[in-house]
């Protein structure tokens, strides 16, 4: 592959300022596919630089300016399609039919929605004399990781493309090939030199270079909490806007009047697609205490029958990431057994019949309590923990009674009980009866899963300055 060892930056691929490197690891095969240059301080200054210059015409475009670019940035995405899944495939271990029917479709929608929010947005509101003008944030820091690399990046440089801001990324450097290609396809597409740019390396050298950074009007940062943490900080001294989307460890409520023999089914497999590892993930299950050996049945079945190998019919899950995320997997399941939960389905060790890669055996808890780590830690595999309930209102203090509040999602027989129980949920998103995402709806997080939201227009908005100018209409005396 092409550039892994350079950065993009104002419009061209340029050698990096230090020599350092990381290899690739393919987490089915463990061997090295790529190695790419890390970057330092020296790289993000001119990335920097070069966004900030690049600011003051592009933020200058028009509405149809944008929208065109937009419309040929979907359409370079579209001819890479291919290219975009088969790197995901290699690089975080993504099967396949995931990474080209889900995962790069997700990254392509958002510069559809931004550009559908775009078409309509109103940019300068009157306020009686007052002109509200809503003005692009300015040079933006984006930060992202490696579980959905393709929709967390896109669902910043979408709006951030479509709002006149001008940007730096660090994707991941666990899976940092797909942002290579989409700086490919950027540059394809026409963007002006300096509003995109592209420097890999890891988050104490670039990523905290960047949220330090006195020309960085914003940071974007989508990872762990610890790391989201590390951003503020950093960011603090420049008083720069910081959007933070970070963990979760979300609880999905099964009413006694829900279906249960579909709804359990249907919830264990979707928490583990892409092997759990999303932030949104549903993957604490509430089920009503007399009902727990009913629930352990079908979970378990739903469970055993996902494969988590590289290869199988049916429901087919890749490996985790890689080893450190193994490891850390195979940790919290051990504690979950040392604690006392029932281990109804999988448990520490890879699959039988596999011996290479980062596979975890789908898992399932039943019998599991709230103060476990199983049901406070966010695990990011395919690791259900299902605890009891006696009554609504406690299923209701379980679900609230952690520190994270992404995701929450209710299951009843009856649509006016479960919107009740939505509105008592401390958390940003909720999807009632097995509801899929919205990629209008805003995404993001209560508590400690972060602050702003992404996507739609909400999302479009966060790149969004106002700038009130009183005296617009001068008043008649
Ligand atoms: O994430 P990190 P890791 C959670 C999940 C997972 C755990 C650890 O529970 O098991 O995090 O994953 C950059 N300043 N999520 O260690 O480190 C880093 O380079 C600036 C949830 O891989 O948070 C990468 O680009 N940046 C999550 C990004 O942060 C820093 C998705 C994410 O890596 C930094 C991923 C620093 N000091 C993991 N340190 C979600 N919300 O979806 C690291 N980074």
């Amino acid at each position: 592959m092409e550039h892994t060892r350079e950065f993009y930056i104002d419009g061209k691929w340029v050698p990096p300022t230090t020599d350092a490197t990381l290899d690739v690891i393919n987490p089915t095969t463990e061997e090295p596919i790529a190695t790419i240059a890390m970057g330092g301080a020296a790289d993000v200054d001119a990335a920097v630089a070069a966004a900030k210059r690049a600011f003051t015409t592009f933020s200058r475009t028009t509405r149809e300016e944008r929208l065109d670019l937009l419309q040929e940035v979907m359409n370079q995405y579209k001819a890479r399609m291919d290219d975009l899944a088969q790197i995901l495939h290699d690089e975080m271990g993504c099967p396949m039919p995931f990474a080209s029917k889900v995962q790069i479709p997700s990254g392509y929608g958002h510069f559809k929605a931004a550009s559908k929010v775009l078409q309509n947005y109103e940019f300068e509101v009157d306020q009686r004399t007052t002109r509200l003008r809503h003005e692009p944030v300015g040079v933006v820091g984006m930060i992202t990781p490696w579980n959905w690399p393709q929709n967390q990046i896109t669902c910043k440089v979408a709006p951030a493309l479509a709002t006149g801001c001008t940007m730096v990324l660090k994707p991941s450097e666990i899976a940092p090939l797909d942002a290579i290609v989409l700086a490919e396809i950027l540059d394809a597409a026409g963007v002006p030199a300096g509003v995109f740019n592209l420097v890999n390396g890891d988050g104490p050298s670039v990523g905290a270079a960047m949220s330090a950074h006195p020309d960085i009007d914003m940071m974007s940062f989508t990872g762990s909490t610890r790391a989201g943490i590390l951003v503020q900080k950093s960011a603090a001294d420049t008083v720069k806007r910081v959007a933070l989307e970070l963990g979760g460890k979300s609880a999905n409520i099964v009413l006694d009047d829900a279906d249960f023999a579909k709804v359990v089914r249907r919830d264990v497999k979707g928490m583990m697609s892409n092997s759990g590892q999303s932030c949104n993930a549903g993957t604490r299950m509430l089920v009503p205490n007399d009902r727990m050996d009913e629930v352990a049945e079908i979970a378990k079945a739903a469970a055993e029958s996902v494969v988590s190998a590289p290869e199988g019919e049916g429901m087919v899950i890749g490996p985790v990431v890689s080893q450190a995320q193994f490891d850390k997997i195979q940790g919290l399941i051990q504690s979950g057994i040392d604690e006392g939960a029932t281990l109804t389905a999988g448990g520490t060790g890879r699959p039988d019949g596999v011996d290479t890669g980062w596979f975890v055996k789908p898992t399932v808890f039943t019998n599991a309590t709230n103060d476990m780590r199983i049901a406070r830690e966010e695990i990011f595999g395919p690791v259900m923990t299902i605890i009891g309930y006696d009554d609504e209102a406690e299923a209701i203090e379980i679900a609230n009674d952690n520190p994270y509040g992404l995701s929450g999602y209710v299951s009843s027989g009856d649509i006016e009980r479960a919107r009740a129980v939505a509105s008592q949920l401390r958390t940003g998103m909720v999807h009632v009866n097995g509801a899929p995402a919205d990629i209008f709806a805003p995404f993001g997080g209560y508590k400690q899963s972060g602050n702003g939201r992404e996507w739609g227009q909400l999302g479009f908005e966060e790149y969004l300055e106002t700038k009130a100018v009183m005296g617009w209409t001068p008043r008649e005396d």
